[in-house]
Order: structure tokens, then C-alpha cells, then sequence
């Protein structure tokens, strides 16, 4: 992680709110609860990190061009670095490719408005890429739900994205499991090299469950981190996407509708960060107890069946960092020994 920092120090950017969009229902009580954060703080302090020191990451729209070209730049530098893992992996060509290989490795131990028109997708240079070409295909599959909720239907793209920073990406690893027909890759872990096109289906369907109201819920009517955990991720006998889910199907495609390879499309990554700022507001409710709180097994859905996991369990970050204590990710004001100090407006 430390020698992707030349990159990445581009993607963090300062200043106040003053989006495209208005303050939706989620943005209201993030600022709302900023005073408990204040409190928290007063009686709790983190070191040099506080609100005045702490990196402010904003949304896309509230980015100015000029800032949303820095951070497509920031990608698109990653993917000219040479990569550290060629050895474990011989589609890892680049220091972006290293974080997908690690998610790869990784996956089975972890883990409404109009997006196509948005600022976001809409395929302009200071866009992440626009939609895929459109193709037809089936839809995304959702195994374990109940008809009709078994099928994202698909939108209008599919093919290979032909706009913005990241028309002329290479997708390098994967797929594993693909929700389109894209050729196989020449090694069953995925991690061999696979050059293709990025395509994508910018899904209203799926963006559909991912809107205010859906993540106001989650964060307010949760009140333990397993419940909170759990309709975060989806709760898929019962129909329900999640957040979680609806934000990836959001941008399927190749490698974005691949459970292991998403990382691959550069728009993952503003997915996690979103998810990371819903925990947070979610912990701003209650910093005394939820800045500690963890729970689920080790193994995902309990298979194989495993302990519950701890604050002292290590999180493995392959290549990209030394293992850390779950503990020092807990809070993104002084976590990593003080490393981790950032808010979100
Ligand atoms: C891209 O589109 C967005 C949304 O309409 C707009 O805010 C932005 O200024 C556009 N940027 C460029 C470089 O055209
Ligand atoms: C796109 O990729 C091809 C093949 O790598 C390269 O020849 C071409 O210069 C690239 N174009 C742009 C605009 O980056
Ligand atoms: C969110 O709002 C939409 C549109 O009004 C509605 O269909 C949906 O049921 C709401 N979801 C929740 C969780 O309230
Ligand atoms: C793991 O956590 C769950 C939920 O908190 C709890 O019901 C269960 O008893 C725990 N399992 C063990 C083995 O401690
Ligand atoms: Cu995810």
C-alpha cells in the first residue's frame, strides 16, 4: 500500500459539501451526528488526528473536474506502475492489478436514481468511463433468491465500455465467476493474464435498492453490528439485495458482476468507500460501543464452519501491506496506529 502512495495521494481531496445533488436523508444525519463525533472526540482525543487534521473524502459530485480528472489519473497511474506479485500471479501487470489479485485470493475468507446519467457514468472526461456498449444478455443471477428476485434484470450496456479515462483499460485478471460470456482465463485461480476489454451494465434495476431511503434504514433500524452486517450484505432467501449487493450489480459487467474479480473495475472502489461510510455514519450513533464491535465467523456464511472472529484476528492484505489487527481497522480517526485519520463530508 505505501508504494502505491505517489498514485494515491491524488485521491484525497479536501473542502465542504457543495454537490451537484442535494443533501439526501443519509447525508442529513451524517452531518447531524458530526457533534457526536465532536463529543467523542473531547473526551477520547486520537493524537494529531482531529476533525481539522483528518483527510475529508467526498462524493463524486461534489468533486470539481478538475479533482475527478486528478483521481482517474491517480487510477490509470497505478495501472502504469509495474506490479509486485507476477510471480503468484502472471496477470497481475500493474500495482492496480495487485489489489484485484488480492481480492481474488481473498474472496472466499471476506467478504435510485439514474446512475447511467450521472456525473459518475455519464462518460465524460471527468467521469469514471461511461456504460458498455449494449449487448444482449441475461441479466445477473441471484442465487438462493426467490422469483423474480433471482434475476437483476439487465439494462441497456453489456458490451465494452467505449468513454471516459478508462475506455482503453485493460482488464487483466479473472474472470472466475463471470455474469457475461467473456473468454476463460488460462489458470482456474483466475490469476493468470486474460487481457479484454472493461464492459459494463450501468443497472437501474439494481440501483433501484441501493437508493436514501434503503440506507437510512439499514443504518438507523440496526442496532448490532450482526444485524447491521447482515442487511448490509443482502438477505437473499428473502428477496432482498442489500445495499451491498445493489451497489455492485449497479455496475455489472465485466470484471464489476464478478464476485471475486470486481476490484478490476475502477468504479469498485468508490462502491467501498461508500460502504465504508455507511459503517461509519452507522458507528457514529454510538462511538462508545460500535468503535469495538465486530462479529460473524471467520469463513464466509460459516463455511466451513468457524469461530467467530475477534478484535486480535489479523486481516491479510497479501502483498500490499504487512497483516494488521482487526482492531487498528476499526476507526478511521487513529486506526493503523494513528495512519488511518480521515472523515467523510
Ligand atoms: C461531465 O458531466 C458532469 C455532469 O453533467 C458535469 O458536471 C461535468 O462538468 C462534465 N465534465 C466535462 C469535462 O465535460
Ligand atoms: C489504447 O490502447 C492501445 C493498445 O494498447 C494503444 O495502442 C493506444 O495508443 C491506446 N490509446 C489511448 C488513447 O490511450
Ligand atoms: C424506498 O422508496 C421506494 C420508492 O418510494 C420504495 O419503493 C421502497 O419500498 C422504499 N424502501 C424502503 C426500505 O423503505
Ligand atoms: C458467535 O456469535 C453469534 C452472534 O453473536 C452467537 O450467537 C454465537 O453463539 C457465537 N458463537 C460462538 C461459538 O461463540
Ligand atoms: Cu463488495
Amino acid at each position: 500500500m505505501l508504494q502505491s502512495l505517489p498514485c494515491i495521494a491524488a485521491l484525497f481531496v479536501g473542502s465542504a459539501l457543495a454537490g451537484a445533488y442535494p443533501p439526501d436523508a443519509v447525508d442529513k444525519l451524517a452531518e447531524e451526528s458530526m457533534s457526536k463525533l465532536k463529543d467523542y472526540l473531547a473526551k477520547n482525543p486520537q493524537g494529531g488526528c482531529t476533525l481539522e487534521t483528518a483527510v475529508k473524502r467526498k462524493e463524486w459530485s461534489d468533486l470539481a473536474d478538475k479533482e475527478r480528472q486528478e483521481y482517474t489519473s491517480a487510477v490509470l497511474c497505478l495501472m502504469g506502475k509495474p506490479g509486485l506479485m507476477t510471480a503468484q500471479a502472471p496477470g497481475a501487470k500493474s500495482r492496480f492489478d495487485d489489489y484485484v489479485a488480492v481480492h481474488i485470493q481473498q474472496t472466499p475468507r471476506n467478504h435510485g436514481s439514474d446512475p447511467a446519467n450521472s456525473p459518475l457514468f455519464n462518460g465524460n472526461e471527468s467521469s469514471m468511463s461511461g456504460n458498455g456498449a449494449k449487448v444482449a444478455h441475461q441479466g445477473i443471477p441471484i442465487p438462493g433468491a426467490p422469483r423474480p428476485y433471482n434475476l437483476i434484470p439487465a439494462a441497456d450496456g453489456g458490451g465494452c465500455v467505449t468513454t471516459g479515462p478508462f475506455k482503453n483499460m485493460s482488464v487483466n485478471l479473472g474472470p472466475i465467476a463471470p455474469t457475461l460470456q467473456v473468454k476463460a482465463n488460462p489458470r482456474s485461480d483466475g490469476l493468470g493474464y486474460n487481457p479484454r476489454c472493461l464492459r459494463r451494465d450501468v443497472n437501474k434495476n439494481s440501483a433501484a435498492v441501493t437508493t436514501a431511503n434503503y440506507t437510512l434504514d439499514l443504518i438507523t433500524k440496526n442496532n448490532n453490528v450482526y444485524w447491521f452486517q447482515t442487511v448490509m450484505e443482502g438477505q437473499f432467501p428473502q428477496g432482498k439485495w442489500g445495499v451491498h449487493a445493489g451497489g455492485h450489480y449497479t455496475v455489472g459487467g465485466d470484471p464489476a458482476g464478478d464476485f471475486y474479480v470486481s476490484p478490476g473495475d475502477p468504479a469498485f472502489w468508490l462502491h467501498h468507500a461508500m460502504i465504508d461510510r455507511v459503517w461509519w455514519i452507522w458507528q457514529l450513533q454510538d462511538l462508545a460501543k460500535r468503535l469495538t464491535e465486530v462479529s460473524m465467523t471467520r469463513t464466509m456464511n460459516n463455511m466451513p464452519p468457524s469461530a467467530n472472529g475477534t478484535l486480535d484476528d489479523l486481516s491479510n492484505l497479501g502483498v500490499m501491506a504487512p497483516d494488521v489487527k482487526v482492531r487498528e481497522l476499526m476507526t478511521t480517526m487513529g486506526g493503523l496506529g494513528g495512519k488511518l485519520c480521515y472523515i467523510y463530508v
